[in-house]
């Protein structure tokens, strides 16, 4: 049995944090309560938003705003670096030239680290499978801790007695400075372009992702997706997902479908898909997901599928609306990548019937593959946003095309374009930092807009 302790070799004598958002805050917070010495905290940025919190409760810590100081920041004996700020930084170039080493709050969560973990990555689903394996471990009556890049930053989450299980999402930028995080299992659910303003390339992204399966005792590969399959570490004992093969998959039984455990040359049906609260093939890929990592950590199979059965999903993931006038609304702003907006149309599966709404920032991606999917799934397009004009261009002559400046007229137009039996489908395939505070605000004033027209037109 692995045991969990705490594993610095070297507690570095003066740290300097890099952002001031969440990840800063709270590895200033830890580090202080550890006694560790954290000697500056700096952001670029003019206001950022942890900077009263460290006035109010850090006062004796120094800090620079609005700029990087680099003189400061090599004075330094480790940096912890927010995932926001890319390792490409000027500055933190210079310190890496220097020999500093510059590290991730998850490399800090890793040094005290003190219960198995559960590690997910990927370009879409990390949010619902890290919840939704989450409410498993609950279910199962496990002290369980959730977070990482879902929210909660993973270094927040230590604590002592220590919990049964820690289940954490990790995004691409956290990973590219992690480097002795110990995992139970570990997942890439995916792979699909995204984050090509901060990558040199696609290869680049996968090898941060990659990244993940350093340190894992178990992992776990998407059948159906070529990339995942191309990471697995020589000589790694792995289980797998996927919608028609793997060790979860979907198989028929007595006539229904069923997510089930395959061991060839046996098959176990575990639960028909239909029992499951959330339906489609989205709902499915991450049930069979959730499934497999549950088996690696050990959870009662039962506990798993009384979760399925009641799991509504998160909030912004092609969540239903309303329905006015026969028309359906689906807020599916979560998706800010070209992938999850494929994945969302063809979930809805009602091919040449979708209005959808897209646009925002494009961070860099190629939209071709989007195209071949809208032109036979929707019938018009609402574009919004910094680089609709680069989605108007892959998409002109394929459908209707109209170009607004509100989400409010996005919503206007498209309930005026669509027809009874049809979708409208917010899934913008791009960030939403150009008009929206964050995908969550986007998600409401859509959501709020869509209940202004009900009203308006009773
Ligand atoms: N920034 C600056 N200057 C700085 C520091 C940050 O301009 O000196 C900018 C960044 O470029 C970024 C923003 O500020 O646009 C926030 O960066 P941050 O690193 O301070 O972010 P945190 O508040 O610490 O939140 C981070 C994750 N954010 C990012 O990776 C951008 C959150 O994921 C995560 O929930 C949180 O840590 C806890 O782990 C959000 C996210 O958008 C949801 N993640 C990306 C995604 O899912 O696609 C990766
Ligand atoms: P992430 O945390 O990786 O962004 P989420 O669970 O928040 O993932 O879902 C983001 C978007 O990705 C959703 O809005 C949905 O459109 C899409 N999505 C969710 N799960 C999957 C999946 N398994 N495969 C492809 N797309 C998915």
């Amino acid at each position: 049995m692995k045991q969990y302790s705490k594993s610095i070799k070297v507690k570095p004598q003066n740290t300097i944090i890099l952002g001031m958002g969440k990840t800063g805050i709270a590895s200033v917070s830890f580090l202080v309560k550890q006694g560790q010495r954290v000697i500056h905290i700096m952001d670029n940025r003019p206001n950022p938003p942890g900077l009263k919190v460290l006035k109010q409760e850090f006062p004796n810590i120094s800090y620079t705003i609005n700029h990087f100081d680099q003189g400061k920041l090599l004075q330094a004996d480790e940096i912890i670096i927010s995932p926001g700020l890319s390792r490409q930084e000027p500055v933190i170039v210079a310190a890496i030239k220097q020999g500093i080493p510059v590290i991730s709050e998850i490399e800090l969560f890793s040094r005290y680290v003190n219960a198995p973990v559960v590690a997910i990555t990927g370009s879409n689903g990390k949010s619902t499978v890290t919840t939704l394996l989450g409410a498993m471990a609950k279910q199962a009556g496990w002290k369980t801790q959730v977070g990482g890049n879902l929210g909660t930053p993973a270094i927040e989450l230590i604590c002592t007695p220590a919990p049964d299980i820690y289940i954490l999402e990790l995004s691409s930028f956290q990973l590219e400075s992690t480097y002795s995080l110990q995992t139970k299992a570990a997942v890439v659910l995916n792979i699909s372009e995204d984050h090509q303003d901060r990558y040199d390339n696609l290869a680049g992204y996968i090898t941060a992702k990659q990244r993940i399966f350093n340190g894992a005792e178990n992992v776990l590969l998407n059948n159906d997706d070529a990339y995942v399959l191309k990471m697995l570490p020589a000589n790694q004992p792995y289980l797998s997902f996927g919608i028609n093969t793997g060790n979860y998959r979907i198989t028929k039984h007595q006539g229904q479908d069923y997510l089930s455990r395959v061991s060839e040359p046996n098959i176990l049906p575990l639960v028909p898909v239909k029992s499951m609260r959330l339906q489609g093939q989205i709902a499915c890929k991450n049930a069979l997901a959730a499934l497999a990592l549950g088996e690696i950590i050990g959870l009662p199979q039962i506990a798993m599928l009384e979760t399925l059965a009641t799991f509504s999903g998160l909030a912004h993931r092609c969540a239903w609306v309303a329905n006015y006038q026969g028309i359906d609304f689906f807020n599916d702003s979560k998706a800010t990548n070209v992938g999850a907006t494929i994945a969302a149309i063809t979930n809805l599966g009602k091919k040449g019937h979708i209005i959808i709404i897209l646009g925002g920032e494009a961070k860099g991606a190629d939209f071709a593959p989007l195209a071949e999917v809208a032109k036979e799934y929707c019938r018009a397009s609402i574009l919004i946003g910094k680089d609709a004009s680069i989605i108007a261009k892959t998409l002109a002559g394929l459908m209707p095309l109209y170009n607004v400046e509100t989400m409010h007229q996005a919503v206007e137009k498209a309930t005026k374009i669509a027809k009874s039996g049809e979708a409208v489908l917010l899934s913008p395939a791009c960030a939403s930092f150009d008009m929206f505070d964050n995908y969550e605000h986007r998600g409401q004033v859509f959501e709020k807009s869509v209940q202004q027209l009900i009203e308006q037109n009773g």
